[in-house]
């Protein structure tokens, strides 16, 4: 679907109050989205709140400089019911709002969807959205570009999308990443933002308990598939023992994917009501298709799956198998 831009500058001009809000655990492509938005609508003039149902991860702290994104409560819902926008960024999935999941859809207000996922849950009235692009950071820099003599295109909001585009390209190399991506970073980089430093503070902050963690997912990792299939975990107990939850796994499937050869690799999180289960392909393999299994979906090299009421050991002779047997039916 083609993006309306004029839609979109339309929507800024007629509206004043304006609440944004973003998935479950969110990621840096979702935190880097909100805040540019933030501070674009800020300077357009108008009322906005970010609303988060989870904690900003510490490694994206940097950059609500001013302290914009609340915790979802329930206090907040008079807010929610009485804006004019409700934007919705990289998801389309209501389910992802989890416990603003309700609020948001009982709300009359307009919503609208920035996102760049597929399976559009149509619980929206307007999209604005392109599967074609890495990250929902693009899609916001080419929207808000289309407005830029009204505002200041600073250093905040460069940083704010250079970190979207990084983070969900994998510092430019995901299959999605092109000359495009390159020519958005490369124009981010011009208005203040530095690759260095949001490299760093993206990635180069790792607690003890997360690379004692990771010692322990790699030192689990089993092969499968005459070794192109790697598959390991995070159980509740390495969780106890490392001082660990499952955010800390974030950036932990690009180590099964570096084996030599590798085409799936399978990382599962053991929760308390379940398991989580993140899978990785190269190439041709749809894993998305793979994680409708599991009632999971998401991109073809990139897609998840939540089981409930499962416990790990229950859960990983069932999934042996059934990825056996779709690996050996692509061949
Ligand atoms: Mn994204």
């Amino acid at each position: 679907m083609a993006i309306d831009i004029k839609l979109f500058q339309k929507i800024i001009l007629e509206n004043k109050s304006f609440i944004l809000t973003t998935h479950v655990n969110p990621d840096g492509d979702a935190i880097g989205s909100v805040i540019a938005m933030a501070n674009f609508l800020l300077q357009m003039g108008k009322n906005v709140s970010i609303i988060n149902c989870s904690e900003t991860p510490k490694n994206y702290i940097f950059l609500d400089k001013e302290k914009k994104i609340e915790k979802y409560e329930t206090s907040l819902d008079k807010k929610i019911l009485s804006c004019d926008v409700i934007m919705v960024l990289d998801t389309n999935s209501g389910s992802r709002l989890k416990s603003m999941e309700n609020i948001v859809k009982t709300s009359t207000a307009k919503k609208i969807i920035i996102d760049h996922h597929l399976d559009e849950e149509n619980f929206c009235d307007f999209y604005f959205t392109d599967t074609s692009l890495a990250s929902t950071g693009e899609i916001v820099y080419n929207l808000i570009s289309s407005m830029t003599e009204k505002f200041d295109f600073n250093e905040s909001i460069s940083t704010s999308l250079y970190t979207a585009i990084m983070t969900d390209t994998g510092s430019f190399r995901y299959p999605r990443t092109t000359d495009k991506t390159f020519f958005i970073a490369a124009d981010l980089i011009s208005k203040g933002a530095s690759p260095t430093s949001t490299y760093e503070n993206v990635y180069e902050n790792w607690s003890l308990g997360k690379i004692s963690l990771l010692g322990k997912m790699l030192s689990q990792i089993k092969f499968f598939c005459e070794n192109k299939i790697a598959i390991s975990f995070c159980s509740k107990q390495n969780f106890i023992e490392t001082n660990t939850n499952e955010i800390a796994t974030d950036g932990f499937t690009s180590y099964l994917m570096s084996i030599e050869n590798i085409k799936i690799g399978i990382l599962i999180n053991e929760l308390n009501d379940g398991v989580k289960i993140s899978f990785r392909s190269k190439g041709e393999i749809a894993v998305n298709e793979f994680a409708k299994k599991f009632a999971g979906g998401g991109h073809k090299n990139a897609s998840g799956a939540r089981v409930f009421d499962i416990r790990l050991d229950e859960f990983l002779p069932k999934l042996i198998s059934e990825i056996e047997n779709f690996y050996n039916n692509k061949l």
